[in-house]
Formats: structure tokens, C-alpha cells, sequence
């Protein structure tokens, strides 16, 4: 489903193995060293979701090779199945052929949400790259707010997301302010075994 010019949504792109498979890679990722952690914004604020970063590591607002707000360690490398992963998701929302001379996803933002975690609008730009950012979401579905370039307020849409789902936002959505302002508990596939969110972005980073 186009939501926007570039913003396109696939419902139930990841299988239940995938997303089995997806999960368990998560939770490794999640461990020290440079694992999850709770990220706190420069106006005293604290990110409701817990964060892990792979390839680059995100903090408000830039990117690190390091946990440099977190215990200090280097930053788990991206792994090649990921970035493959990120270039088929690209071409299946698309309906295109996969580009091997695209540049390769170097980046993965995995945030995990809790019953009660929101993420207030805003817009991601801290990547030097234009390519699209390719979002897979696992567990309990949410409400993803897609808004406009312009500011935080209307008009935006308002799309649920489930455990399994592609969203990708290329073209002009990839500066769009977008949030999610609430998690619906308890809606996720039993058989993942997931308590509360979780979220993976895919950027590709042109940060040398
Ligand atoms: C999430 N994560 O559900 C979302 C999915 C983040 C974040 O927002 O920054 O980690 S990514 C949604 C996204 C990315 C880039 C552009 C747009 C949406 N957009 O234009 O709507 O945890
Ligand atoms: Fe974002």
C-alpha cells in the first residue's frame, strides 16, 4: 500500500520463520557489550524505547563508532545477511529488481517497546545518504503516525503496524516527521514469544 509518494507499507512481509529468526538475532545483539541501552536526550529527556545500534552507533543527534552514551564499547558490525535483507525489502516495496550498485545498508536501529513506550514526531537526519530507511517490526502492533515534511502536526495518517511488517520511506517520505504514539499490548503472534515492540530500521549512512 502507497501511503505517500515513496512511502510504502507491505503487510506481513516477514514470514513466521523470519520473523522467529529476526527476534533471536535481536536479543543476541541486545547483550553487552555495546547493547541495549536507555537513551537520554540532550533537554533532560529519557527515549521511552531502549535501543541497540549496529554498523554506527545513533545518539541524540548524531552517529559514533562507539557506545559513547552507552558502557563505551565498540558498536557491533552490520552483518551482511542484514544489508541484503535491507536491499530486497527495498525492491519488494517497490516492485523492482533488486540493485546490487545501490550502496549497502551500514546501519541497523533496533528499538524495543514496552506496553507504555511512544516515540514523539520527528524526522530522521542524521544520514548524509538519501536511500530509503527500510523498517521491519516484530511482536505487539503499534500505531505509526506518518506525518508531513513541514512540521509535526497535520495532516498525517495514521497506520497500524503488525509483527511481520515492511514499511519503506524513500523518495520525499524519507524526511517526513513520523512517531508512534501508542503500542496496543498483547497483539502480537503468541508463537514469537515477544512481550511489548520491536522495531529495526535500515539506513544507509554515506558517512564515509
Ligand atoms: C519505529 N523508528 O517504529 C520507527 C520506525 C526511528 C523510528 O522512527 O527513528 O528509529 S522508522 C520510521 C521512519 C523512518 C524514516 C522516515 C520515516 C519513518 N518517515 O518519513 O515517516 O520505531
Ligand atoms: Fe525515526
Amino acid at each position: 500500500t502507497v501511503i505517500a509518494p515513496g512511502a510504502v507499507h507491505v503487510p506481513d512481509w516477514l514470514g513466521a520463520r523470519r520473523q522467529g529468526e529476526l527476534l533471536a538475532a535481536c536479543r543476541e545483539w541486545a547483550r553487552p557489550p555495546a547493547g541495549l541501552r536507555t537513551v537520554r536526550t540532550p533537554g533532560g529527556g529519557v527515549m521511552t524505547a531502549r535501543q541497540v545500534c549496529l554498523g554506527l552507533h545513533w545518539y541524540p543527534y548524531g552517529y559514533a563508532r562507539t557506545a559513547v552514551d552507552g558502557d563505551g564499547e565498540p558498536v557491533k558490525p552490520m552483518p551482511d545477511w542484514l544489508a541484503e535483507l535491507g536491499r530486497e525489502a527495498v525492491a519488494a516495496a517497490y516492485g523492482v529488481p533488486p540493485d546490487p550498485g545501490a550502496a549497502a545498508y551500514d546501519i541497523a536501529l533496533i528499538n524495543f517497546y514496552g506496553g507504555d513506550s511512544r516515540m514523539g514526531m520527528h524526522r530522521d537526519a542524521e544520514e548524509k545518504s538519501p536511500a530509503p530507511v527500510v523498517s521491519l517490526s516484530l511482536g505487539d502492533s503499534c500505531l505509526f503516525r506518518f506525518g508531513n515534511t513541514d512540521s509535526r502536526g497535520r495532516p498525517y495518517r495514521d497506520v497500524e503496524l503488525r509483527s511481520g511488517d515492511l514499511f519503506v520511506f524513500g523518495g520525499p517520505s524519507r524526511s517526513a516527521y513520523h512517531g508512534v504514539p501508542k503500542v496496543l499490548p498483547g497483539t502480537g503472534p503468541r508463537a514469537l514469544g515477544l512481550t511489548g515492540r520491536l522495531n529495526i530500521t535500515l539506513r544507509v549512512g554515506g558517512l564515509g
